[in-house]
């Protein structure tokens, strides 16, 4: 199989989800840095658009999102599982919990006045920073300060309750549920450190996090954006059926035949859109081929919960 490309940044939370998944599967991958704001001219001839992180890219493939990263990490290396059967759907459900709810109210929580000070190098970089993810959140509801703090607690709370039962939240091995609800803490903890004093109240979750971290990031090896771009450029992408996702029946939802113009937009938080030919519309995802100057022609995926399918006007 072509290399898995994980397009990450360092202090990216979601990416530090994926970089465990990658760690617990003990998978080789290669390690391209992007811009945590933009202007990201390299991620967007990739995507055409969205310019949220992590992306992985297989070839002339590109999987957004970590929802569907996830699928992609299973397709390729099944064992061990992080979604055991038995699991299947209280551990999607929870991970979808924690990667909403859980993570902005950690963030709103993690960064405040007292901890951005200690976070960016100078004044500058914090603003240009905040403005950017202001830009992003234009179309969410926020939440207040005390308010994050109040439920952020609480959900320490009940996370360390499943953590005091067993050594991960749902059992003897950590599935889908562990990464999503860990990276909004690793965050408090890693890289936001003045903020950490709020888990000491939970010393079963320290614990908790200490075994997922001991599962490490597998075996990343440096590769440039422009090295990535290259590899784009010579591959083809792979039809629907043969990629690296669970499935390819065509369910149509929204009128929108095969072969239209469509865009595909996250419902909040960097509503970028990435516009295309709509090559698979699954159960499980979207995906749109478009051609670029830059990288030819590849496929982008997007997970069907969470994204917006629109016809595109004609050009
Ligand atoms: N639902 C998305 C959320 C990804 C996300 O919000 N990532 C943050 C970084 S951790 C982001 O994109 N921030 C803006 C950026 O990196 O440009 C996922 O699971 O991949």
């Amino acid at each position: 199989m072509t290399d898995l490309i994980l397009h990450h940044y360092p202090e990216s939370p979601f990416s530090e989800k994926v970089r465990l998944m990658l760690g617990f599967k003990k998978l080789a991958w290669k390690s391209v840095h992007v811009p945590r704001i933009q202007p990201k001219p390299d991620v967007v001839a990739l995507t055409g658009g969205y310019r949220r992180t992590p992306f992985l890219q297989v070839g002339a493939d590109i999987y957004c999102d970590t929802a569907l990263i996830g699928d992609v990490l299973e397709h390729v290396q099944p064992e061990p599982p992080i979604y055991p059967p038995h699991l299947k759907g209280v551990s999607r459900i929870f991970a979808q919990w924690a990667d909403n709810t859980l993570f902005w109210t950690a963030m709103t929580y993690n960064i405040q006045p007292k901890s951005a000070a200690a976070m960016f190098p100078n004044e500058a970089v914090a603003q240009a920073f905040l403005a950017d993810r202001k830009a992003m959140r234009s179309n969410m509801t926020q939440l207040r300060p005390a308010d994050a703090t109040s439920a952020y607690r609480s959900y320490l709370r009940r996370i360390a309750h499943m953590a005091d039962e067993h050594d991960f939240l749902f059992g003897a091995e950590p599935c889908v549920a562990d990464f999503a609800a860990y990276h909004a803490l690793w965050y408090t903890r890693h890289r936001a450190p003045v903020m950490a004093d709020i888990l000491q109240a939970t010393p079963s979750l320290i614990e908790w996090m200490d075994r997922l971290a001991a599962l490490g990031h597998g075996r990343p090896e440096p590769l440039s954006a422009e090295d990535a771009v290259t590899v784009a450029q010579k591959a083809e992408p792979l039809l629907p059926g043969e990629n690296l996702l669970v499935d390819s029946a065509f369910q149509d939802d929204h009128g929108i035949a095969l072969g239209s113009r469509v865009s595909v937009t996250a419902e909040s938080f960097g509503t970028e859109t990435t516009e295309g030919e709509l090559v698979a519309a699954t159960r499980t995802h979207y995906s749109l081929s478009r051609t670029d100057p830059r990288v030819g022609t590849v496929h982008v995926h997007f997970p069907r919960i969470g994204y917006v399918l629109r016809k595109a006007d004609p050009a």
